[in-house]
Order: C-alpha cells, then sequence, then structure tokens
C-alpha cells in the first residue's frame, strides 16, 4: 500500500529548498522535533546508541532500531527516515528488513556502503571499511524491490570521503548506487570544513538528489545548501541527544551543588508541559467517554 508520509518525503525533496529533518531517539524528541516545525525525523543509530550508552557500531540490535522506528512514527505525523545502518548484513538481510521497517512506519531508508559491523563515521581513527559496489548495488537492489508499493524511499549512503577515498571513488558510488534505483544518495563528510562536500556537490549529476549531515562542518548552513541546488534533504544528525546530555548534566550539577531542587524549577520543563506531550488531553478525553 502506497504510504502517504513517503510520499510527501519524496515531494519536499527539493534541491533548490531542501528539507530538514531533526534526528531523534524516542517518541518523545521525535514528538519535540515535530512541534519545532522540522519536515521529517531522523531516526539516528547514533542517538539511540548513545540513549542506551553504548557505541554506535551495530551492539544495538536490529530490532532494538526497528521498534524505536515503530514508536517514533506512531507518535509524530510528519516521515521517518530509519537509518539501517549496514542493513545488518547482505542483500538477503537487507530483503527481509526493509518491509518490516516500512510497517513499522518508516518513510525511507537510509543503507551506508560500510562492512558490517558498522563503526561510528565520526569517531577519529574508526574503522571505515567499504564494501565492493557491485555487493552494495545489490543490497540497494534488494531494497527497493522489498519496499514493495510503499513508495518508501531508498536512500543509499556513501562512506567513501568518510573512509579517505577520495571524491572521484565517492562520485563513481554515488552514480552506481543511482544506477541501482536508489532514490537519492547520502555523502557523509567529517572535515571541519565544508570544502569536500562542497566540492562534492558541484561535482554530482544530479541525477538523484544528495543528503547532507554536516555534523562536522556546521558553517555550511541551510541558504548555503540550497544554493548548491543538489541537496534534497539535511538531516541534524545528534542535536537531539545532544541538547539532552547538556541540559541533563547542568540540571543535575546545579541540584548536586544547591543541594535543593528549588533552584532549577524556572529552567526545566514543567511537569504540565510534559502532561501535554504525553496527550494528558486526549486520555480525558477517553475518561469522560467511557470511564463508567
Ligand atoms: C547517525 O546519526 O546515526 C548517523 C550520522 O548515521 S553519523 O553519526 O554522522 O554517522
Ligand atoms: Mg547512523
Amino acid at each position: 500500500m502506497p504510504d502517504p508520509r513517503a510520499a510527501a518525503l519524496r515531494a519536499a525533496l527539493n534541491v533548490h529548498r531542501p528539507a530538514v529533518a531533526m534526528a531523534a531517539h524516542s517518541p518523545l524528541s521525535a514528538r519535540l522535533a515535530e512541534e519545532a516545525g522540522f519536515e521529517a525525523i531522523w531516526a539516528s543509530g547514533f542517538e539511540l546508541s548513545a540513549l542506551h550508552a553504548v557505541p554506535d557500531a551495530n551492539i544495538l540490535s536490529m530490532g532494538t532500531q526497528l521498534e524505536n522506528v515503530r514508536a517514533m512514527a506512531a507518535m509524530v505525523r510528519i516521515p521517518v527516515v530509519a537509518d539501517i545502518d549496514t542493513g545488518f548484513g547482505n542483500a538477503v538481510n537487507v530483503h527481509y528488513l526493509v518491509p518490516a521497517f516500512v510497517a513499522a512506519g518508516a518513510a525511507a531508508v537510509v543503507m551506508e556502503d560500510k562492512t558490517f559491523p558498522k563503526d561510528s563515521s565520526l569517531r577519529p581513527g574508526g574503522r571505515q571499511h567499504l564494501v565492493p559496489v557491485a555487493e552494495f548495488q545489490g543490497k540497494i537492489a534488494a531494497a527497493c524491490d522489498a519496499r514493495g508499493d510503499s513508495g518508501c524511499l531508498v536512500v543509499a549512503r556513501t562512506e567513501a570521503l568518510i573512509a579517505g577515498q577520495g571524491e572521484a571513488e565517492a562520485l563513481a558510488r554515488g552514480e552506481a548506487y543511482a544506477e541501482a534505483g536508489a532514490d537519492a544518495v547520502l555523502i557523509h563528510s567529517k572535515q571541519k570544513t565544508p570544502d569536500e562536500i562542497v566540492s562534492f556537490c558541484r561535482a554530482w549529476s544530479g541525477r538523484v538528489p544528495l543528503v547532507l549531515v554536516p555534523t562536522s562542518y556546521p558553517q555550511l548552513d541551510e541558504a548555503a545548501i540550497g544554493a548548491l541546488g543538489k541537496v534534497g534533504l539535511v538531516i541534524c544528525g545528534n542535536h537531539a541527544i545532544r541538547a539532552a546530555v547538556s541540559a541533563m548534566r547542568s540540571t543535575f550539577k546545579r541540584i548536586r551543588a544547591e543541594r535543593s531542587i528549588a533552584g532549577v524549577e524556572g529552567e526545566i520543563a514543567s511537569v504540565q508541559e510534559v502532561f501535554d506531550l504525553q496527550g494528558d488531553a486526549a486520555m480525558r478525553g477517553v475518561e469522560k467517554r467511557f470511564l463508567r
């Protein structure tokens, strides 16, 4: 069955005015991102791993990631872009897992061309080994076949720049992945300046839209990305969990130092705000109608 959120995401991939997805690691953080007006949720493997206090290196199971996508997709109306890492194996694994992510409500899956188990792209000195191009083309084709008529976007992510293999390799992989059926190509970089990404975007054929995750080069803002005319989606990769870590750290520190919870009262969300995020008003309605 065609998924309306996949169709909405597809329509939002405007290379002159890219859609922006905010990372989330829970239904609550997804709701906050939706409330802030982001066009999509990035179901980040990094964020979910961090939430469980483990490295982003396929320590969590596919099932844990899948259930988090399901829980988030159930609580927001905007599209959820699922990070499926390397696809948890080969093309056979991909063929089984894509329908599960579609059924969980994913509007898109993003799969990267590294070996399983993966390592975080952002980790200094990380293990970044790429699978052969033909093997990854098979995984993309498997994903496209397995999505059926859902319209779920298949985003191929190349880690060629992350692995230090250069622009020519990254471009060749991007083209090969579009050839295999990818709806968009995510090009990742961890350079501290946007030069590498800007150069890639300028050289890109434009065959399919690009997706960027500008964590390492935040200087490249949405307007500058739009001006490149090649990028359909910008992903804020980890800003929900980092914001949560900062907020909890400072609140906990202050309560400890002041030996009282009074000081933080005006700084943290009220209980009523949390009630609202929990859908309390809707439950009151159900109570009125059905509790006898
Ligand atoms: C994630 O957020 O899980 C990503 C982006 O895949 S990154 O952490 O930059 O690899
Ligand atoms: Mg990830």
